[in-house]
């Protein structure tokens, strides 16, 4: 999981965007970033500037801007990737610890980038936050009760947040992805590996690629288009627990 904040100008074009962007790239994990920040200074020859940081920490995030290169503080472009679903409990069965995890991670950690990096934004009257989103957003399932109502909670800020910026130069755009391969899977059933699997048994879901394909799309629209929402699927899916096996 990594949050990116990038920094664009107004173009159309991926090869453009990439090579026209100046990329920070947080996450925990920093041999991750440094491998991709190798790989793709090599490809496309763009400056990135990598940190390793925990989203759970609120001040980590907003003395972020502080720790910043002088040419990467403009950032025009903010992406909240970061999240994640701890357990499948019923609501009666939920622990707690996990749910304050999701909690701080996916709803406290996004209002935090927003609140350090937006007010710039509002002053230089352009940029564009994208918020990931989940069809889990959309929808409430059995023993969703705690990563549903997260993603709810980023439906209605970016929703609410696109009222606070109307009339200002800034976009706001959700995307809620459906069943994804990632580690998200791994990470919900705390290294269960077989009832991974079971996720996506017989089904060929999405991978992170196709997401970040989504991510590209709203960003490299033209100025006077703002994607609102993307609620993208498996094709073997038709709600997020409704996963028609491949045949
Ligand atoms: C992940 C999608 O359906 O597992 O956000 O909640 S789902």
């Amino acid at each position: 999981m990594a949050s990116a904040l990038y920094k664009s100008y107004s173009v159309r074009d991926q090869t453009v965007l990439i090579s026209g962007c100046r990329l920070i790239l947080v996450a925990r994990r920093l041999e991750r970033l440094q491998a991709l920040k190798d790989k793709l200074t090599q490809e496309y020859k763009v400056p990135i500037y990598v940190e390793s940081l925990d989203v759970q920490s609120i001040n980590a995030i907003t003395s972020l801007p502080d720790r910043l290169p002088e040419d990467f503080k403009a950032v025009d472009i903010l992406v909240n990737n970061a999240g994640l679903a701890l357990g499948s409990n019923a609501i009666h069965e939920n622990l707690l610890e996990d749910v304050a995890t999701m909690v701080n991670t996916n709803i406290l950690s996004v209002l935090a980038f927003c609140r350090t990096f937006i007010p710039g934004m509002v002053k230089r009257n352009r940029g564009h936050v994208i918020n990931m989103s989940s069809i889990a957003g959309h929808e409430a399932y059995v023993g969703g009760s705690g990563y549903c109502a997260t993603k709810h909670a980023v439906d209605a800020m970016t929703k609410a947040a696109r009222h606070d910026l109307n009339g200002t130069d800034i976009r706001v755009t959700s995307i809620s992805p459906g069943a994804v391969r990632t580690e998200f899977s791994v990470v919900r059933t705390k290294g269960d590996l077989a009832a991974e699997a079971a996720v996506y048994a017989g089904i060929d879901p999405l991978r992170a690629a196709d997401i970040a394909d989504n991510v590209l799309y709203a960003a490299t629209r033209p100025p006077h288009v703002q994607v609102a929402d993307i609620v993208v699927l498996a094709s073997y899916q038709s709600s997020a627990r409704n996963l028609a096996r491949v045949k």
